[in-house]
């Protein structure tokens, strides 16, 4: 696949300005090393690119570097807006890796994404050492499911690298959080926690912009807090921050269908035009091609299409 064809089928930021000129001034721009990312009226998508041997749906199929490259591409030329790059499964019970063998399995493939395509790269570790080495083979965005908490030297990595920065909420760590997650009121308590970690990393050095919040969908959550949450991203969104949702192929689909990973595409096209509905910025998703036809279609619905006669 020619660098020139990932590169031609992507529009370009000044394009995507020029179609946002009638965005609203509460609009988000998250500034990356690899361009600005106005977040407003067309809600964004970070293609997953998981090169793990045991993730629940692309677990195996991505392990070799050359395939996880090649796959990125294809997420980019379906419509990414940003390529999440993780080397560790964060599945239920999932074995921790160690951090060679996490970066031995993503700079590969975030140095071969960056000579190649034009969007930011982000890259989920909440290791600062992973994240470290990864941002100076070219990722942006860090992807930090652990908002802040698992590694200490995460906050100040981002401060002075000055890079953008996911904060995920979660109940517990991988190994424990599907025991028995527990809330009193699970929508304001993620609320409190992602309120409280945003100033945390305000404190800790790192820009107002460049912090985006997550609820994570099925972290130490039940089907119904899982739906409570989607429920309530309006309170989320209100926190003043882009808010990043990750609803794909998730296994409350799975209950609420009664199917596999591999035959909830649909119940995740679902979830993605709900977030959008519920004020999401930006949504993280395996199909990319499938959610891109869909949340173009509901941003219309949303915000109609700007400079269309009406
Ligand atoms: C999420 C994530 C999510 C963010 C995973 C999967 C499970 N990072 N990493 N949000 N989920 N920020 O790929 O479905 O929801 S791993």
């Amino acid at each position: 696949m020619s660098e020139a064809k990932v590169h031609r089928a992507m529009p370009s930021a000044s394009d995507i300005d020029q179609g946002l000129q009638t965005a609203s001034a509460a609009d988000h721009v998250i500034k990356t090393r690899y361009g600005t990312m106005r977040l407003g009226r067309r809600t964004l998508l970070m293609g997953i690119i998981n090169v793990t041997p045991d993730s629940f749906y692309d677990g195996g199929k991505r392990f070799d570097p050359a395939k996880a490259l090649a796959d990125g591409i294809g997420l980019v030329e379906a419509g990414a807006d940003i390529i999440d790059v993780g080397g560790e499964s964060t599945r239920p019970g999932a074995p921790p890796v160690s951090v060679e063998e996490e970066l031995q399995r993503v700079l590969p493939v975030v140095q071969g994404l960056r000579r190649t395509v034009k969007i930011p790269i982000s890259i989920d570790t909440y290791k600062a050492r992973v994240a470290r080495a990864a941002l100076a083979a070219g990722a942006d965005i860090v992807n930090d499911i652990s908002a802040l908490r698992f590694d200490p030297e995460m906050a100040a990595l981002l401060a002075t690298e000055k890079v953008p920065v996911v904060l995920m909420h979660m109940q517990g760590t991988p190994q424990t959080m599907q025991a028995e997650p527990r809330y009193n009121n699970v929508l304001r308590e993620v609320q409190d926690f992602l309120e409280a970690r945003a100033i945390f990393a305000l404190e800790a050095g790192l820009e107002r912009d460049h912090i985006i919040l997550d609820p994570g969908i099925g972290f130490g959550k039940t089907l119904d807090h899982n739906l409570t949450l989607l429920r309530g991203l309006p309170a989320l969104a209100s926190l003043g921050h882009p808010l990043l949702v990750g609803a794909s192929r998730k296994a409350f689909i799975g209950k609420i269908l009664g199917v596999e990973p591999e035959d909830r595409l649909e119940g995740s096209l679902a979830a993605a035009v709900a977030a959008v509905f519920g004020g999401a910025h930006i949504i993280r998703v395996h199909d990319v091609k499938e959610t891109w036809r869909a949340v173009r279609v509901a941003d219309a619905i949303r915000f109609g299409i700007p400079g269309a006669q009406r």
